[in-house]
């Protein structure tokens, strides 16, 4: 029997980034593949049967995989120098919820099984969540397939190197007509349970929310030889689109716009850049607000590339609208906890995309920092305890019914 906090134990020097702090674990990387061999040891601990599906996504099964099956689980790849809980403590925390079952002779009267999901954050291939888009159809295949990471890597490369088939990537209506009902444990990324001083809260809404990449076309040349009156730098309607970010979602209730990627080509510090990609994560509490931040940020870069001669293109590389989760499945939870708090969160998670399709319910455990996708993300042993009591309680009201 292990707790939230020795599974973490186990796994914290695996993905550690000494040039960013945190963590760096990506979808298929090396350090994610360790991860996963790691669950996968784990769950066979548990006497749990485990299988990868076409997508990538694991499964460990606790009884005979069947329809109608009560599914947890989360993912465990990070943000480039990302914190330590966001993702595997929803993973450890069902491990350690089976170990308090087992311990206490339950067995479900329903297929129960563990979820490990592929690419959540889209740190290496971009799209955030591609497990679970792949695998309820959200994203087609071709398009999976030829995403690529910043070695020119191929989604299709990397699943292919991690033993997958690519001609089988894509939408898996048998595996996801397996999920009957999906609970997922979550480090809250926030401060409202510091703020509420409690240590579990389930979850109601997410924001609406895409990723769009700009990028902005000039003309390289050199730093030193090129006059100020004559240039064509992409960098100029690049700084503006950042600005304009921030004045935008400020000016709309809710929303948050943010970069935090931009890359130059060619990069130099003596080089006029030629191009600059530059990727925008807006987000609001519903799809007209985020469509009217993303038009205004839109409006300001297309009119700051044509005063400095540069061109634009503009691609919506993701895009989820406002999740609400199944209201009776969230009263059932808050019914089995007592009275926790509800809470709406502005993180994307697999349990918003598969909300589309099974009822889904979050569960947060509270983060003293309340910060999360940096190395400060936290969660106190006492609380991952509390957050694995809660959810051993939901598996066990809803496997026994
Ligand atoms: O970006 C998100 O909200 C999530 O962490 N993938
Ligand atoms: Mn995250
Ligand atoms: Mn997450």
């Amino acid at each position: 029997m292990s707790t939230a906090t020795e599974l973490l134990t186990a796994i914290k020097d695996v993905g550690t980034d000494p040039a960013r702090g945190g963590y760096s674990r990506h979808g298929f990387d090396t350090s994610e593949l360790e991860l996963r061999e790691w669950f996968t040891a784990e769950a066979g601990k548990r006497g749990l049967e485990v299988e990868v599906d076409r997508n990538g996504n694991i499964w460990a099964w606790w009884g005979t995989p069947g329809p109608d099956a009560l599914v947890t689980g989360s993912h465990l790849d990070s943000v480039p120098g990302g914190g330590a809980f966001d993702g595997p403590l929803g993973v450890v925390s069902s491990l350690a919820a089976v170990d308090v079952l087992q311990a206490k002779g339950f067995q479900p009267s329903r297929p129960l099984a563990l979820m490990v999901f592929a690419e959540e954050e889209g740190g290496r291939f971009g799209v955030p969540c591609l497990g679970s888009r792949l695998l309820s159809g959200a994203t087609p295949a071709d398009v999976a397939l030829n995403l690529k990471d910043n070695a020119g890597n191929t989604f299709a490369d990397a699943v292919k190197a991690a033993g997958l088939d690519p001609s089988r990537i894509g939408k898996d209506s048998e595996a996801l007509s397996r999920i009957g009902r999906f609970v997922e444990l979550h480090v809250e990324q926030g401060r409202a349970l510091i703020d509420l001083d409690a240590p579990v809260a389930v979850a109601t809404s997410i924001l609406a929310h895409g990723r769009w990449r700009f990028r902005f076309t000039g003309e390289g040349n050199h730093a030193g030889a090129t006059p100020m009156g004559i240039r064509r730098d992409p960098m100029l309607p690049a700084s503006q689109l950042i600005l304009s970010a921030r004045w935008a979602a400020s000016s709309v209730d809710g929303a948050r716009a943010t970069v935090g990627r931009i890359v130059p080509t060619p990069g130099g510090t003596n080089v006029i850049a030629s191009a600059v990609d530059v990727w925008l994560d807006a987000r609001a509490p519903n799809d007209g607000r985020t469509r009217s931040v993303v038009e205004r940020i839109t409006a300001a870069a297309t009119q700051a590339a044509r005063d400095e001669g540069c061109e634009l293109t503009v691609t919506e590389e993701s895009y989820g609208d406002t999740v609400h989760f199944d209201a009776s499945l969230r009263d059932e939870l808050s019914e089995i906890l007592g009275t926790v708090p509800a809470l709406p969160t502005g993180a994307g998670h697999d349990a918003g995309i598969l909300a589309a399709h099974v009822p889904t319910a979050m569960l947060f455990v509270r983060n003293p920092t309340g910060i999360s996708h940096a190395p400060e993300e936290h969660a106190e042993p006492d609380d991952c305890e509390a957050g694995v009591e809660a959810l051993a309680k939901v598996l066990e009201k809803l496997a026994a019914e």
